[in-house]
């Protein structure tokens, strides 16, 4: 018996791939068809497949072509088919010719000619594109034009500056540029805020009220009862509101809470996360430093998140300390806080005017997750235990800060209604409130400036001296 073997995504299983399950066929007597994981896939690049391993396996099976069926998982794992099933025949669409040349060494190996005319990106692509405007400065607009590439269906067309601008000419000029929000919000479907949190809820609403679906950097608003009214207004209008959280569409960060969560470090009795840049603070000093967002707007969200999704958001107490700079109340170069709950404690530190090791830690009662800087864009993490014999490591491709996953993800949720995303409402408004809480001056202490101390001004003083 002549065994042939074949590998796809399948995804929208569509005429070329069947006419590539037939020829692969007549090649001999029984055809494998393996079909990539979706992991797979993500870490050759393919990120936009839009149906699960299941469906597309089920698609495959529908042909009536195949005679077995396996996963495709792991770079190098078509050597070990061909091996372990006795493969006679490897093929593959002539888009991949000369790539497989080296499987010769233990088969046939054979490119068919590609089927002219029809791909999944075009019929990915054919589906309504989503016309995305984008609300931000320089820096964020570029990154989110680069990132787009990434993504099929979703296209940036319109910008509203708020800040800088870009200079490159090239980059901008396919986009239309705005001045009037409502004409902005009119030209597009969807939108992202980028914009400083305290422009969010007004900027928010009205899009929502346009009927324009929203992605957000968090937080939604410095209010709880804010956020509420705007979660409202998005469901009523059956619109998307999502968090524009990089670090929660990282796969490595979402593996490690699962895995946190599966008890493989026992009960979890800390989480410690810390979130610091100093590096904008040290090039406008803090006089400047000040009109940008403070280090609770800025990092709070990000640093709040693997505690509230490890711990809940239940806590019974917080203890908030923080030094604000003397140029602005408002503005915390740094703050610290530990929430305690019945069975744990969470302890975060966030600063854009103090440096700290951005590392993440997560203590059981049988071991630790380390997490190294900075964690909220990493793409790996181990789990440690007393006997380090047992440690293991962790590896995850992390593409673009994690923002093509993120704008899929935004995709999805508008084209399908499906939010993978399990940062739920709580977490949002847990980070709200904690927030609202710091701005309304409740359970703070602040800390001295060094300048207030006696001790700090004796020192000056001697120093002088
Ligand atoms: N195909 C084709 N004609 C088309 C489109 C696809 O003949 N118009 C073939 C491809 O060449 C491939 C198979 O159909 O042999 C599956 O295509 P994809 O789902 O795009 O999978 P691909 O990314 O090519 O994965 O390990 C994975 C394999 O290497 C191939």
């Amino acid at each position: 018996m002549k065994k042939v073997i074949t590998y796809g995504t399948f995804d929208l299983l569509h005429y070329g791939h069947i006419k590539l399950l037939e020829r692969a066929k007549e090649l001999g007597d029984y055809l494998v068809v393996g079909v990539t994981s979706d992991d797979f896939d993500k870490r050759r690049g393919k990120i936009n497949v839009q149906q699960s391993l299941s469906e597309r396996i089920k698609s495959v099976k529908e042909t009536g072509l195949a005679d077995e069926i396996i996963i495709e998982e792991y770079e190098g794992q078509k050597i070990d088919d061909i091996i372990n099933l006795g493969i006679d025949v490897f093929t593959v669409g002539s888009d991949w010719k000369g790539k497989f040349d080296y499987l010769n060494e233990y088969c046939d190996v054979i490119y068919l000619d590609r089927t002219k005319g029809i791909s999944s990106t075009e019929l990915r692509n054919s589906k309504k594109s989503v016309k995305m405007g984008v609300v931000g400065d320089a820096n964020i607009i570029k990154k989110y034009i680069d990132e787009i590439n990434y993504v099929n269906g979703i296209d940036i067309t319109s910008v509203i500056y708020d800040g800088e601008q870009i200079n490159e000419k090239s980059l901008v000029e396919n986009l239309e540029l705005y001045d009037d929000y409502f004409k902005f919000l009119d030209s597009v479907d969807a939108v992202y805020i980028g914009t400083n949190p305290n422009a969010h809820y007004n900027l928010i609403k009205a899009a929502l009220y346009s009927k324009k679906n929203v992605l957000y950097e968090p937080p939604l608003s410095l209010s709880v009862d804010e956020c509420n009214e705007l979660y409202d207004i998005a469901k009523e209008n059956n619109l998307v509101l999502m968090e524009a959280m990089k670090t929660n569409y990282s796969q490595s960060y979402r593996r490690l809470i699962l895995l946190a969560k599966s008890g493989v470090i026992g009960d979890i009795i800390s989480v410690d996360s810390t979130c610091t840049s100093l590096s904008q603070f040290e090039k406008l000093g803090e006089e400047k430093m000040v009109k940008k967002q403070n280090s609770m707007c800025a990092w709070g969200p990000v640093a709040m998140l693997p505690v509230f999704q490890l711990l809940g958001t239940d806590y019974k107490s917080k203890n908030i300390v923080s030094l604000k700079s003397e140029y602005d109340n408002n503005f915390d170069l740094f703050t610290s806080i530990d929430f305690i709950f019945d069975k744990a404690v969470g302890r975060i530190k966030i600063a854009k005017g103090v440096k700290s090791e951005g590392d993440l830690i997560i203590s059981g009662t049988k071991g630790y997750i380390y997490v190294p800087s900075p964690w909220w864009k990493t793409d790996y993490f181990e789990v440690r235990y007393e006997d380090s014999q047992k440690n293991k490591r962790y590896f995850y491709q992390l593409d673009g800060e994690g923002i093509r996953y993120e704008l899929v993800n935004f995709y999805k949720a508008i084209t399908i209604k499906y939010l993978n995303n399990f940062k739920d409402k709580n977490v949002s408004l847990a980070t709200a409130e904690v927030i609202e809480d710091y701005y309304n001056k409740e359970d703070i202490f602040e800390l001295k400036s060094r300048g207030d101390s006696d001790e700090s001004k004796k020192r000056v003083k001697s120093k002088t001296i």
